[in-house]
């Protein structure tokens, strides 16, 4: 079976060290359509079957550096099997912030946390088990520039991608949660089941370039927008920054219980 996995991480995660580590010398380089961002893809090593996409080093999935774009495209048009998130362990926090967010497009996601030779040189442990079970999806640790581990993410992600189990919903605090509930119904309720959460929260967000895409109708939009302003009036914030403050909240709490001091045996939160 032909399976395609895209790689995203952050800049500077070590994407690049581990496309390269995945794919070796089977690489091709493009363009990303109408862009000047370059594309590679590769085949997986042993895996002719494999496809590796690499896409840009992005934050997060909004709509406004070019690469963020590129790289959402493709991966709400395009949907691949499975995506390869890779973390650099070191700067989990802000690294996390991408990966709730690639968890909510109903795609199955595998996250590598790399950097781990440096993670336990500073005498860190990083609880995969617990973090794992609070993303709801496979968590495996590597050292790209080592090479450790990378196997076995791979052939996490192709078991992800065969599986084609998408990642639990991760339910946004009470108002939040029943305004994107209204969403989905309202806009999205006749999209498969698993891209409807991504969909709702850009909406929610107010992201233009999915209501353009969607063709919401004004009578929608205004119907939709009363719930918008509740929440923004309870929260007395805008809606972009209630969904990113939720995200933080989230990404704090699953922090505390996975990553450890060895020496110390404390809990630390970077
Ligand atoms: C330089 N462990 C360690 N210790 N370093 C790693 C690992 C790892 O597991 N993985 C990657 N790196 P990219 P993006 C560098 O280039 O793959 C390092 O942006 C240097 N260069 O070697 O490029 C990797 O594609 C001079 O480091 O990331 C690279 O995601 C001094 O992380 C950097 C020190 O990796 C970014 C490092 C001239």
């Amino acid at each position: 079976m032909n399976l395609t996995i895209a790689l995203a991480g952050n800049p500077n995660s070590g994407k690049t060290t581990l496309f390269n580590s995945l794919t070796g010398s089977n690489q091709f380089v493009g363009n990303w359509p109408g862009v000047t961002v370059e594309k590679k893809e590769g085949k997986l090593k042993k895996h002719s079957d494999v496809t590796i996409t690499d896409l840009p080093g992005i934050y997060s999935l909004s709509p406004y550096t070019m690469e963020e774009v590129v790289a959402r495209n493709y991966l709400i048009e395009e949907r691949p099997d499975a995506i390869l998130n890779i973390v650099d362990g070191t700067n989990l926090e802000r690294n996390l912030y991408l990966t709730t967010q690639l968890c909510e497009l109903g795609i199955p996601v595998v996250v590598a946390i790399n950097m781990m030779d440096v993670v336990e040189k500073n005498g860190y442990k990083i609880n995969t088990a617990e973090l794992s079970r609070a993303l709801g999806c496979k968590v495996v640790e590597i050292s790209a520039l080592k090479g450790s581990g990378v196997l076995d993410a791979a052939e996490a992600a192709i078991k992800a991608a065969e599986d084609k189990k998408p990642v639990p919903k991760h339910p946004f605090d009470g108002t939040v949660e029943h305004a994107i509930a209204h969403i989905e119904e309202a806009c999205v309720h006749d999209m498969p089941e698993e891209q409807q959460r991504w969909y709702a929260v850009k909406i929610f967000e107010r992201d233009d370039k999915v209501i353009e895409k969607l063709g919401i109708s004004e009578q929608t939009r205004a119907h939709i927008e009363k719930d918008i302003k509740a929440v923004e009036d309870e929260y007395d914030d805008d809606a972009e920054s209630i969904i990113t403050n939720e995200r933080y909240v989230y990404i704090g709490k699953i922090i505390n219980g996975v990553y450890k001091n060895k020496q110390k045996g404390q809990l630390s939160t970077s």
